[in-house]
């Protein structure tokens, strides 16, 4: 597989946040089966997300495989890019549900692993349980990180590309002045103090924008680059030196013996 054979990024460590979670509700209940299957009192959604203003999981997750108990007909369901990564569906019963992640073709990355307890029943303090009763609604959710560990030139492309941010703009139609093509919507304008992204409102990465743990990573890996660049060059030019100097000496010798 040539991809899994491509040149890694040195030193580059990327970290990618994502939702495993679970959300269930007493049914009948809207968007399940009224009514129900025999025996069956829940109905639920188990998913893999993106963080709320995070970038698109699909730039690295192309698909999902979700294990049910085995007492469901056809336990394994996978889900492929664009997703959502998300399975409905209704029972009687909590299980782990065994999620399989694969990553895009160009990462050279295996697979990964993960369980989600599926919560069924109302948890945590009284007053909680109390409001999940009352909206019908239990939302079990943790937040999860995976670390792409030294990735390929192709997939760092990728993951530091301005295109996994799009979802979270939507698109305007092009003004009088200059105004941006797209902006930002959700609850939290993307401006961490040392952002993951720069921001491109200022001018794109690095050109007078904000700095980013994302320009950051990749300013170093091209210092990187340059350095082994350079010390070639210099190599290069001791060798030339080093010609030049018995050329010289030759030259020396001609002349002393005319
Ligand atoms: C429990 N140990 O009893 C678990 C088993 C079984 C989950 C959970 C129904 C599947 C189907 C279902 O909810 N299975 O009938 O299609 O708590």
């Amino acid at each position: 597989m040539p991809a899994a054979t491509s040149k890694r990024v040195k030193g580059v460590k990327i970290f990618r946040h994502f939702i495993i979670g679970n959300e269930a509700h007493v049914l009948p209940h809207p968007g399940f089966p009224d009514p129900p299957p025999e025996g069956h009192t829940k109905g639920w959604k188990v998913y893999v997300r993106p963080l709320p203003n995070g970038p698109d999981i699909t730039t690295w997750l192309k698909k999902v495989q979700f294990k049910l108990h085995h007492t469901y007909a056809d336990p394994s369901r996978t889900i492929e890019a664009p997703g959502p990564f998300e399975l409905s569906e209704t029972g009687y019963g909590e299980f782990g549900v065994e999620i399989r992640l694969y990553f895009a073709p160009e990462s050279g990355e295996k697979a990964i692993y993960r369980e989600h307890f599926l919560q069924l029943q109302t948890y945590g303090p009284d007053e909680q349980k109390a409001r999940q009763e009352k909206d019908n609604k239990i939302v079990a959710e943790r937040l999860e990180t995976i670390e792409f560990n030294e990735p390929t030139q192709e997939f760092f492309r990728t993951l530091t590309s301005e295109d996994q941010f799009n979802w979270l703009k939507v698109k305007k139609g092009r003004g009088k002045g200059k105004k941006p093509d797209f902006v930002f919507e959700g609850d939290v304008e993307p401006t961490a103090q040392l952002p993951e992204r720069a921001d491109t409102s200022a001018g794109g990465l690095g050109a007078g924008g904000a700095w980013s743990v994302q320009y950051e990573k990749q300013l170093l890996a091209s210092l990187e680059q340059s350095k082994g660049t350079l010390e070639q060059m210099v190599e290069e030019e001791k060798r030339k030196m080093e010609e030049r100097r018995k050329e010289m000496e030759k030259l020396g010798a001609t002349v002393a013996s005319k």
